[in-house]
């Protein structure tokens, strides 16, 4: 974590400083070339970026997203409905989408210029009152937490981000998407609807159908939104939608994958952690992280408890019925990849590495992960070959590489930045690709490769955006920061740093509280003293234990850490 963003150099004048900085078993030549292999995978991620970005910008902005074979644009998403831009052209029908998921990137790279830029002609030019269905999910973790992000980046003085002054315009922009989200969550369950018209709420004979994610993963954004604005609204229709949800869960304290926001019964009654449940999980987790109330700890614990118990097969995830337990499909899909990153935030390190292996085997024999395999068969799913860039896999490898440091992870994200740059990168941007056994692409630069994909990549090779803070990712890669104010467990004293530090002789060095709390005071020195709000050290120096007794206190939660049965302290929950 340390190397990540200092030259070789001063690694080396580091050492001579405090010799217990090498308390790996790496030699100096091997610590060094690992530092610069960083360095030079940091850049080029850069480059894929801007290759990506500046594509967009030239032959798509400000439609929603680039079609690099063809270098034009796409406006009509499936999962996205259309936004417009009033004051454009009557045809015109774009929402700059790329450009709002690319921000915190823009920010995470260091390029506060067009992080302005592009802020101010958000600013000027996007309008939400326009006569289009979206949906309400996508639009809530790509539009909506874009902007929130952005707006929390653009806000915090300490970041400097902004020449000029930065008057709150994505905040405005962000409230009035909000209350637009409103309308959805008016049904006799509270459960919102899928699709909804910015201007005309919802639509005559609109489907009642939708997904588990559609209405659990809603509280991060609709909840810091409620936060910085003082308006209730969007936190309570989101709170109520989850509690509903919740309480739809059957007696094996499972969930199904569809359901119908009227009547509040499943339609689908299979699922797994993957596509329509994914993100319904790793909200519970982050909106704990993020606001600290205890209920949400609560109910992520029982349904992960229920997912290890009735999904996992070894390192897999296969789907089961909500009913019986019973598995339904053996199959491995490209979204189930975040779930190793997950289980790294709760310090379930044995059980995340172990899958992300498997999910990094698939993605080594097809060069990419192809979005459906079939487990019983050990074969691609025939009609789901592609991979459209997404960042999952990227994501785990990570967190994965937070937790651990271990250098092998380095190695899975070059092998994730090669293969994407031999068999995806074209002239005219990035390309989907349509069949993994072909490689042939198809014409479609998802806005998630610019917001998660890069970003996370990025951070594998250059942590220092977490390292000055600490920050929770939306499951669309945007960070939201930590902060007591929106926090009911953390004292008061976490304000002004929003860190812990770590005393160095008489010198204090900033560290990120999210990396120690998915990485238990392994990247600290051995016998060095660790300062916090709440934060209490583990016993051992190497992350392992033998005893709850080995395990402090988690710094963002207060909450005591324990020992797993492999022997790590974590925020476990057996
Ligand atoms: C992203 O839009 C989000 O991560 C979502 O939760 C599911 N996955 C896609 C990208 O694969």
């Amino acid at each position: 974590m340390f190397l990540s963003s200092h030259s070789p150099c001063l690694f080396l004048l580091l050492l001579l400083l405090f010799p217990t900085f090498c308390i790996s078993s790496m030699s100096l030549s091997q610590q060094s070339s690992w530092a610069s292999k960083k360095i030079r995978m940091r850049d080029k991620v850069r480059t894929m970026f801007y290759h990506a970005y500046d594509n967009y910008m030239t032959y798509a902005f400000p439609h929603d997203e680039l079609k690099p074979l063809t270098k034009s644009y796409t406006d009509s998403l499936s999962e996205l409905g259309n936004l417009k831009l009033e004051h454009l052209p009557h045809d015109y029908n774009g929402s700059a989408l790329t450009l709002i998921e690319s921000l915190s990137s823009l920010v995470i790279m260091g390029n506060n210029t067009e992080f302005e830029k592009a802020v101010l002609w958000l600013s000027e030019n996007l309008k939400f009152d326009v006569d289009a269905r979206i949906n309400l999910f996508e639009c809530n973790i790509r539009v909506l937490g874009g902007l929130v992000s952005a707006h929390l980046l653009a806000s915090d003085s300490s970041k400097k981000l902004f020449q000029g002054t930065y008057n709150n315009q994505l905040l405005f922009l962000a409230e009035d998407l909000g209350k637009r989200f409103l309308p959805a969550f008016d049904t006799p369950t509270g459960l919102p609807y899928a699709w909804i018209n910015l201007k005309y709420g919802v639509m005559e004979n609109e489907t009642t159908e939708t997904s588990t994610s559609g209405c659990g993963s809603l509280i991060l954004e609709m909840g810091a939104l409620s936060k910085m604005t003082g308006d209730p609204r969007y936190e309570s229709a989101a709170l109520r939608a989850l509690r509903k949800l919740w309480s739809m869960q059957s007696s094996l304290r499972l969930f199904g994958t569809t359901l119908d926001v009227e009547t509040g019964e499943w339609i689908e009654f299979s699922s797994g952690i993957g596509a329509g449940v994914d993100s319904f999980y790793e909200y519970l987790l982050k909106a704990y992280i993020l606001f600290g109330k205890e209920d949400f700890w609560r109910m992520f614990h029982s349904a992960y408890v229920a997912v290890q118990k009735y999904f996992r097969h070894g390192p897999w995830y296969h789907e089961a019925d909500m009913r019986t337990g019973k598995a339904t499909y053996w199959q491995l899909t490209s979204l189930q990849a975040f779930w190793p990153g997950l289980q790294v935030l709760i310090g379930d390190i044995t059980a995340a590495n172990s899958s992300h292996r498997e999910f990094f085997h698939v993605w080594k024999r097809y060069g990419v992960l192809p979005e459906r395999y079939l487990l019983d068969h050990r074969m691609i799913h025939p009609t789901e070959k592609y991979y459209p860039l997404r960042p999952e896999l990227a994501e785990s490898t990570f967190y994965l590489y937070q937790a651990t440091k271990d250098p092998w992870y380095i190695e899975v994200g070059e092998t994730i930045v090669n293969s994407l740059n031999r068999y995806t990168k074209i002239e005219g941007g990035f390309a989907s690709v349509k069949d993994v056994t072909t490689m042939q692409l198809e014409d479609h630069q998802h806005s998630f490769f610019l917001a998660e994909t890069c970003k996370y990549l990025y951070l594998l090779f250059d942590d220092s955006f977490v390292l000055e803070n600490n920050y929770i990712f939306t499951t669309e890669g945007h960070p939201l920061p930590v902060l007591s104010a929106w926090h009911e467990k953390l004292p008061e004293t976490y304000i002004p740093t929003n860190c812990t530090f770590m005393k160095r002789q008489t010198a204090a060095r900033r560290i990120s509280s999210m990396s120690l709390q998915v990485c238990p005071a392994m990247t600290l020195n051995p016998g060095k003293h660790v300062e916090s709000a709440c934060h209490i050290p583990d016993a051992r120096s190497d992350y392992r234990c033998l005893t709850d007794e080995d395990c402090g206190v988690d710094s963002t939660t207060c909450r005591r850490r324990s020992c797993s049965i492999a022997g790590y302290c974590g925020l476990w929950i057996f």
